[in-house]
């Protein structure tokens, strides 16, 4: 079968799904010559083999594919007994009533994964036989949900020949014994030391150590260089301690109460669930590099941020899809992520089905993760049969035809079978796999926990495994002992430790911790180079051909006021800043729903060869040296988008990443992220991230729920003084820029600094069509930059400073509609002034401003938005107590939800806002 064939049967479900625009040629981000399997002509003959085989053998077929698909009900995966296993009737022996024989040594390999060691089954009953032995003990496997039939047959024989070799071999078992112990030893030395300390054990789940150790192995084998871990709290300070390098007395110091960080760096750090570290690993010789990503408590809110970080290190590597050339391996050769998960987290929370959602697309992939399921079987208080509906709690991983293998917690060699599978068959195919590790908490849902109060004959079972006798393995006991020397001195050290700082290393070196003062950076450039950008902005190949309405429209009105160098509207300033930025070699990702065209038809990023659908995305094709722009249209999800993006965006500063909401007010599905990640991010863990969100924003009559970004919500997190100057060390910055030089300026400015946080932007609707919202290229020349309070300059009535009376101050598009109201009535003693940033909040630049207007009287707040919504509550303070003047208030009342849905009394409070401000 011809390679492409196999590619495409492999990946059937993607190619099934295709039905408009698509990646043709190479785009950023994704290559389509680019192998997505192993070696596929091994696998076809599997496949070849495995037909003929059936033919000759269809009794046999029918019994085996009963037991791949059924046998997994009949497993012995839950090492407390609690799960019951019925016999189910579709492996009920009677209903297989032909008597047959497998004469063909050859059939029988063929039909069944058998190790070369194993001797062939030959009557129904040895089939019956082995196939118990082989899915119906410790562990077992979930398969015949795949699509792709050659991936389905490659799984099910891999699995039965794993369980069909001898064993696995000495040296891993005792490495296994070894992590489980030193899992065990680091838990009963923190509860004598710290016996009220709530510390979510491994015990119970020490298997996963044994998993933890045996797939960081395994990379390393397979060459992989990082590997990035999310994991939420149970176990978390065993890996960190065990086998991360963490080191012990800074978990100690904390435990009793100290910093994590150096005390003199601003930092809240986070509780001792959430620590995290990256660190060299060496196995057989090879160096990996693991990364345990920080936590927040919101669980499963760090899945996508892995994988998102996950991929950023892919383009850091230029693994798979980010490579310059062709043909260079695939994508996930270098960096793997590793997902762990609870089991009533994973059931439960909607992050997750959002994530596998991801996994396959093509901006969004990093070659499949592996996903551990530490399954103890409860969720807090919460029994499996109230803690979902589905069968299993990995169900959901189904979707996205991932296989699912369960493997009972306390079977060192069965889990080491696990992961080797799971590491195998990620390597091979790039797509996620689960390993659901079924065990069971020793304690409550803490140590301080009594778990007997709602799950007593659980703990009945949990007693009596305590009670089964231990074997002793005095060499094993000398290692242990030595761990746990090691740990006693770090004891004894962790008063005295000074703990390291761990945020400005590898990518990060050369960056800074923003000050408390503020910096102003030159993000102007030389306009003849902003010319060859923007005209590059809209160029195409030949043979392209761009759709008749967007080369008038878009193209051609492009070029026309590229060359006049006036008249630029918003999506042309932004093509100017991503362009200059990538010819500075800086790469840009922007991300979202439907961001390649723009939710309202502005950006055209990539566009669509009206031939052939193809996908092509101009400002990639500036210069030979350049950086590059991802240009990714996104499933439609907030939270584990933002969530992908947001680990993009911490793993190297010199990627500019951008989320794009489609309207404002969406972004509150992504508001776990933002509470837990963008806004105390820095603060909790030191990490920095640059990410911008561009949220839609505007009153213009279109009702509750496409109105407004809640902009009131942003900055009532920020860390903004209401009674002191803010500095560039503010926790996030939220800005509602009027012009497109302003907005060009702003995405700029976030990566030509030594420093990055957070940008949140409520970005315009109407503004971007707007006849008075444009901007010249001298806004934008050398020497310019953001300013963050814009005077009264853009305005027809000429305004004397010294005849002003009253000073509106407005932030947002309110002020074209301002400007417009005082053309009309003709007030040249009103002068209008512009917030374009709250957050840092601009005292300095403002009380300058105020300074102009020597003899004005009154001072006004002017919104388009409800009183108790945008920025009025934020400004009212500032103004009073660091600028010094008292507000009055114009604008709307207050109301429930962000605007109403009646184009009248739309109307009418539009005019009694103009009325407040004028009359
Ligand atoms: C989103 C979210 N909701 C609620 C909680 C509170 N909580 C902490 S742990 C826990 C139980 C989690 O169960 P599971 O996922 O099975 O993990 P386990 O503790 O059993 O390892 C709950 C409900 C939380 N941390 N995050
Ligand atoms: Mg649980």
């Amino acid at each position: 079968m011809h390679l492409r064939i196999i590619q495409r049967r492999l990946a059937s479900i993607q190619n099934n799904l295709i039905r408009t625009y698509k990646y043709q040629s190479k785009v950023f981000g994704f290559n389509t010559q680019l192998k997505t399997v192993g070696n596929t002509e091994e696998i076809e003959k599997i496949l070849r083999d495995y037909n003929q085989a059936r033919q000759a053998n269809p009794h046999a077929a029918l019994l085996i594919d009963a037991y791949r698909k059924h046998g997994h009900r009949l497993a012995k995966i839950d090492p407390l007994g609690i799960i019951l296993n019925t016999s189910i009737p579709e492996l009920d022996k009677n209903i297989f009533t032909v008597d047959f024989h497998v004469e063909n040594e050859y059939d029988a390999r063929s039909l069944f994964g058998l190790s070369t060691e194993q001797s062939i089954p030959k009557t129904k009953d040895d089939w019956i036989r082995q196939l118990n032995e082989t899915y119906c003990q410790s562990i077992s496997l979930e398969c015949e949900h795949i699509e792709s039939d050659i991936e389905r047959l490659w799984i099910a024989r891999r699995f039965e020949q794993l369980r069909t070799s001898p064993t696995i071999s000495s040296d891993i078992q005792q490495r296994i014994s070894e992590q489980m112990r030193k899992c065990e030893t680091f838990d009963q030395f923190l509860q004598a030391k710290f016996p009220t300390l709530k510390r979510y054990s491994g015990e119970g789940a020490e298997g996963m150590m044994a998993f933890f150790d045996l797939a960081f192995k395994q990379s390393a084998q397979l060459n992989i260089e990082n590997v990035i871990v999310c994991m939420p709290h149970r176990g978390r300070n065993n890996l960190l301690v065990c086998l991360l390098n963490y080191p012990a007395a800074t978990m100690f110091r904390k435990i009793k109460g100290k910093h994590e960080f150096p005390k003199e760096l601003k930092s809240t750090g986070d509780v001792l669930s959430h620590l995290y570290t990256s660190t060299d690993l060496t196995y057989d010789g090879k160096t990996l590099h693991v990364s345990l990503i920080p936590n927040p408590s919101h669980l499963e809110a760090n899945n996508p941020v892995a994988v998102g970080k996950t991929r950023a290190c892919q383009l850091s590597l230029k693994d798979g899809h980010y490579a310059d050339t062709d043909n260079v391996g695939r994508h996930g050769d270098k960096a793997l992520c590793i997902q762990v998960h609870g089991d009533a987290s994973f059931a439960g929370q909607g992050i997750i089905p959002e994530t596998f959602q991801l996994s396959h697309l093509p901006n969004y992939s990093v070659g499949g993760s592996i996903h551990l399921v530490t399954n103890n079987q409860i969720g807090y208080t919460t029994p499996q049969h109230l803690g979902r509906s589905s069968r299993y709690c990995t169900d959901f991983a189904k979707v996205v035809n991932c296989p699912v293998i369960h493997v009972n917690g306390q079977c060192p060699v069965e889990i080491a079978q696990a992961t080797q599978l799971a590491c195998e068959y990620r390597d091979l195919f790039r797509k996620d796999i689960v390993v659901d590790l079924v065990c069971f908490r020793k304690h409550g849902h803490n140590e301080l926990d009594d778990p007997t109060f709602t799950q007593p004959l659980m703990y009945k079972k949990v007693q009596e495994y305590y009670q089964q006798e231990q074997q002793i393995d005095e060499e094993l006991n000398k290692k242990i002992q030595k761990f746990r020397n090691t740990l006693e001195e770090q004891f004894s050290i962790a008063e005295k430790y000074q703990p390291k700082a761990p945020h400005l290393e590898r990518q990060w070196s050369g960056m800074a911790q923003a000050k408390s003062t503020r910096t102003k950076w030159n993000t102007g450039l030389d306009g003849n180079l902003l010319k060859y950008i923007g005209v590059k902005s809209v160029d195409v190949p030949e043979q392209f051909q761009v759709h008749a309405t967007i080369a008038r429209s878009h193209v051609q009105k492009r070029q026309q006021r590229i060359e006049a160098g006036t008249g630029l509207d918003w999506s042309t300033a932004e093509a100017l800043a991503f362009g200059s930025l990538l010819l500075q070699g800086f790469n840009i990702r922007i991300s979202g729903q439907d961001v390649g065209r723009g939710t309202f038809s502005q950006r055209h990023g990539m566009l669509v060869n009206q031939k052939d659908d193809d996908v092509y995305i101009p400002l990639n094709a500036l210069d030979a040296k350049q950086g590059f722009l991802e240009i990714c249209n996104s499933i439609l999800s907030e939270e584990a988008v933002l969530g992908f993006d947001y680990g993009f965006s911490v793993h190297d500063p010199k990627n500019l990443v951008i989320w794009e909401a489609q309207f404002g007010d969406f972004f509150n599905g992504a508001q776990i992220i933002i509470d837990t990640y963008v806004s105390g991010g820095e603060l909790k863990f030191l990490t920095q991230s640059g990410i911008v969100m561009l949220l839609p924003h505007g009153m213009d009559g279109a009702g509750p729920e496409h109105s407004s970004c809640h902009m009131e919500r942003f900055l009532q997190m920020t860390d903004s003084k209401e009674d002191g100057i803010d500095g560039d060390d503010i926790n996030m910055q939220v800005v509602n820029p009027t012009t497109p030089a302003q907005y060009f300026h702003l995405l700029r400015r976030q990566i030509i600094r030594n420093f990055r946080k957070p940008l949140i932007v409520a970005a315009p609707k109407i503004l971007l069509r707007h006849p008075e919202c444009v901007s010249s290229l001298t806004d934008m020349a050398d020497d310019t930059h953001f300013l963050p309070v814009l005077s009264d300059t853009i305005t027809n009535t000429k305004i004397n400073p010294e005849k002003v009376k009253r000073l509106l101050f407005t932030s947002g598009k309110h002020y074209y509609t301002l400007n417009e109201e005082r053309d009309k009535r003709k007030r040249d003693d009103i002068a209008i002034i512009r917030l374009e940033e709250l957050c840092p909040f601009p005292a300095d630049e403002l009380r300058q401003e105020i300074k102009k207007y020597k003899n004005a009287k009154e001072y006004i707040w002017c919104q388009e938005e409800h009183r108790n919504q945008a920025a009025w509550f934020f400004v009212k303070p500032r103004f009073e107590n660091v600028v010094g003047i008292h507000l009055k208030y114009a604008g709307r009342d207050v109301l429930g939800t962000p605007a109403v849905a009646i184009g009248e009394v739309h109307q009418q409070e539009c005019t009694q806002i103009l009325k407040l401000a004028f009359d």
